[in-house]
């Protein structure tokens, strides 16, 4: 397996020859490591199943399944599908339009995900591709004065704001369906900033979609701190030229492996009418288990 950086790009490398039937216990050790240094990694000329795709996820860690069934795949639950793309018969497998706001993966849960990984089988000709965000860089580049208010903070996560009405929500009031996600997924707190699990880096965690406010030591609700601090990393730029901001893009046969918590990521989505599914599966990679 070969690996090399992502040329002209702010981080993430390319991995060649890497044989998910065949790759030995060493070249996993060295797959992982690359994830944690690199934030990005694209597997290229892969071609899976879906059972497949889950047996190379359980050699990463452990893998989840995600918490609403709509989202599984008919044959193998802990495959996520992101589709827009109707089945012959009418049904739909999946959800469309997933993820396309600022955040990071199970980051409303009480732990997110280590590990994300995307692996694209329908791919649009045009706007394809995840935007995404390096925290732990993000973190660095604050002004002291920031880095000082960031102490002693806590940011408090829910999924409420994206939480998607599913097909057998229709007609039901909005009031219930919001208390239903409140007491299955209730907002979670956690320190604004945190070091990594894998890796000595401070990690600023917070996501425009998912961080709903930040608490001072004594409770007092921050607003204007997570405005500055969105602003700062650059989740409130429209324009994605913000300095902190890649577009990762992608062809058929990548699948993209990523550091969930060190990066916040936002899907870009088609905006013509064009078929794109993808898969995906998700890992934790418990410190101690190793
Ligand atoms: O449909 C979606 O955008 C899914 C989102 C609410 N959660 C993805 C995750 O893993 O946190
Ligand atoms: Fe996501």
């Amino acid at each position: 397996m070969k690996i090399t950086p992502q040329a002209g790009k702010k981080f993430g490398v390319i991995v060649e020859g890497f044989d998910a039937e065949t790759a030995s216990p060493e070249d996993i050790v060295e797959l992982k490591k690359a994830i944690y240094s690199n934030k990005i990694v694209v597997l290229k000329n892969q071609d899976l199943s879906p059972r497949q795709f889950l047996a190379l996820g359980q050699r990463l860690g452990r893998v989840a399944e995600y918490y609403e069934p709509v989202y599984h795949h008919p044959e193998v639950k802990e495959v996520f599908v992101s589709s827009n793309v109707k089945e012959e018969d009418g049904r739909q497998i999946g959800v469309p339009k997933t993820g396309k706001f600022w955040h990071s993966d199970y980051q409303f849960m009480p732990r997110p995900f280590d590990i994300t990984m995307i692996y694209p089988q329908v791919v649009p000709s045009k706007n394809r591709g995840t935007y995404f965000i390096n925290l732990a860089t993000a973190y660095e580049q604050l002004s002291e004065e920031l880095k000082l208010a960031v102490k002693d903070k806590t940011a408090t996560h829910s999924v409420l704001r994206y939480f998607k009405i599913r097909p057998t929500d229709v007609y039901r009031p909005i009031s219930e369906i919001i208390d239903e996600v409140n007491a299955k997924t209730p907002p979670v707190t956690s320190p604004l900033a945190f070091p990594h699990p894998h890796t000595d880096e401070t990690l600023l965690y917070l996501s425009e979609g998912f961080t709903l406010s930040v608490q001072d030591a004594d409770g007092n609700d921050r607003p204007e701190l997570l405005a500055e601090l969105l602003t700062a990393t650059g989740q409130l730029d429209r324009t994605y030229e913000h300095e902190n901001i890649h577009l990762q893009t992608f062809e058929k046969g990548d699948m993209l492996l990523w550091d969930n918590q060190s990066l916040v990521h936002r899907a870009l989505h088609t905006a013509t009418p064009e078929p794109a599914v993808s898969y995906r599966v998700t890992v934790y990679d418990d410190v101690d288990a190793a």
